[in-house]
């Protein structure tokens, strides 16, 4: 039977525009879902640029105009995979216009513009969520499994870290083309906001709600020449980022971000402890989840490695025969997948607007509390 078009535009065309449209382009050939994404139009501001993009990836048409793009009436889902100061008006503007809207993470750049956009989604109706693509990772949808049978008793411990390396010379400049992410206007913050906000979104998908925070930031590198001015300005991002906190379920957070540790490019790890078991993952080995269960015969007890690429795993008889892996793209099409299927059944796709919020929350309590050198307590969503 014909599936029903899903027309997308899609804002940005960066390393997240790439991974968006990759995943559009994949979804519907590995799962069987309700609707046909079709890639109808991609937007940025610089034409020829976005032409290519366009050519390369097979979307239909461009847009150098978002506003153009939220006013097509040929367009039934915007995509924002543009930087973090354009999350929020472009955002508000589709779900004004009866769109459904995908956001890249963070939400916005402060809690202040994520709460906008719930506001805009909510009130339109409109079906939402937000790239947080690590819990599409087969390995952590299956410890999301193991938690809500119960296996692991009351929570001890949670503890996370996201380790890169990238912004460690002094002459890499802030602002412009691929280093927004390093002028604060644009980003909102540094690691707290790109990288530790999927240790938090992970966190609170996993271990439930987090209550209070006590956090330090640090600038290692004070002022860089910024891309745009050609000046050398100051820099207003955290270079490294940590905090502990408590859990609503009583559990002790221990998480930390950085992009200032030599030789680590993406290691997300997480780890945690429970009255019964206990579970850690990371990123650089992401089919393997470790489990330890203390009910284990004790002759035999110890941690098992689990290689995640049985059919019996999470998303995992979509792809190849056991034994076979998938990789960091394949988060993103599940996403898409997900998000397609939930549409279909009229059911909200989480993580949603209000979960990006939540994550908004926690991050700015934490660069709050690093000013403020106080606990600060979460809002709860
Ligand atoms: C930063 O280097 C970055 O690309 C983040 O922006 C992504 O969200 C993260 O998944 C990988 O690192």
């Amino acid at each position: 039977m014909a599936k029903k078009a899903l027309n997308v535009g899609l804002v940005g065309y960066g390393f997240m525009g790439r991974t968006h449209s990759n995943a559009f382009l994949q979804a519907p050939r590995f799962f069987d879902l309700p609707y046909q994404p079709v890639l109808k139009a991609v937007c940025a501001r610089n034409a020829d640029r976005v032409k290519g993009f366009a050519e390369n990836w097979g979307y239909q048409s461009i847009e150098t105009d978002w506003r153009a793009l939220v006013q097509r009436s040929d367009i039934d889902l915007i995509d924002i995979a543009s930087p973090n100061d354009t999350h929020a008006e472009i955002a508000v503007a589709a779900a004004k216009a009866g769109k459904m809207v995908l956001c890249e993470k963070p939400l916005g750049r402060t809690a202040a513009e994520g709460k906008t956009m719930v506001d805009a989604v909510e009130s339109a109706k409109s079906p939402n969520m937000v790239w947080y693509n690590y819990r599409r990772v087969p390995a952590l949808a299956l410890l999301k499994d193991l938690l809500e049978e119960g296996r692991f008793g009351r929570i001890f411990h949670y503890r996370s870290q996201f380790l890169q390396d990238w912004t460690i010379s002094e002459d890499l400049p802030q602002g412009g083309e691929g280093l927004w992410r390093l002028d604060s206007s644009v980003a909102g913050s540094g690691v707290t906001g790109d990288l530790l906000a999927h240790n938090i979104d992970m966190a609170l998908w996993l271990n439930g709600s987090l209550t209070e925070v006590a956090a330090m930031t640090e600038t290692f590198i004070k002022e860089r020449k910024h891309s745009l001015t050609n000046k050398v300005e100051p820099v207003g991002i955290d270079d490294a980022s940590s905090f502990i906190g408590r859990f609503q379920n009583g559990s002790m957070a221990l998480f930390e971000a950085t992009r200032y540790a030599r030789g680590h490019k993406a290691l997300f790890t997480l780890e945690i402890n429970g009255e019964r078991a206990s579970a850690r993952w990371d990123l650089h080995d992401l089919h393997r989840l470790e489990f330890f269960d203390h009910r284990d015969e004790s002759r035999l007890r110890g941690w098992k490695s689990i290689h995640i690429t049985d059919g019996d795993h999470p998303y995992m008889k979509q792809w190849w025969v056991p034994g076979l892996q998938i990789g960091y793209e394949h988060t993103f099409i599940h996403q898409v997948a997900d998000f397609l299927q939930a549409v279909g059944e009229k059911r909200e796709a989480a993580p949603t607007f209000k979960e990006g919020l939540a994550v908004d929350y926690v991050t700015d309590a934490v660069l709050k509390s690093a000013k403020t050198k106080q606990w600060e307590t979460i809002p709860l969503v």
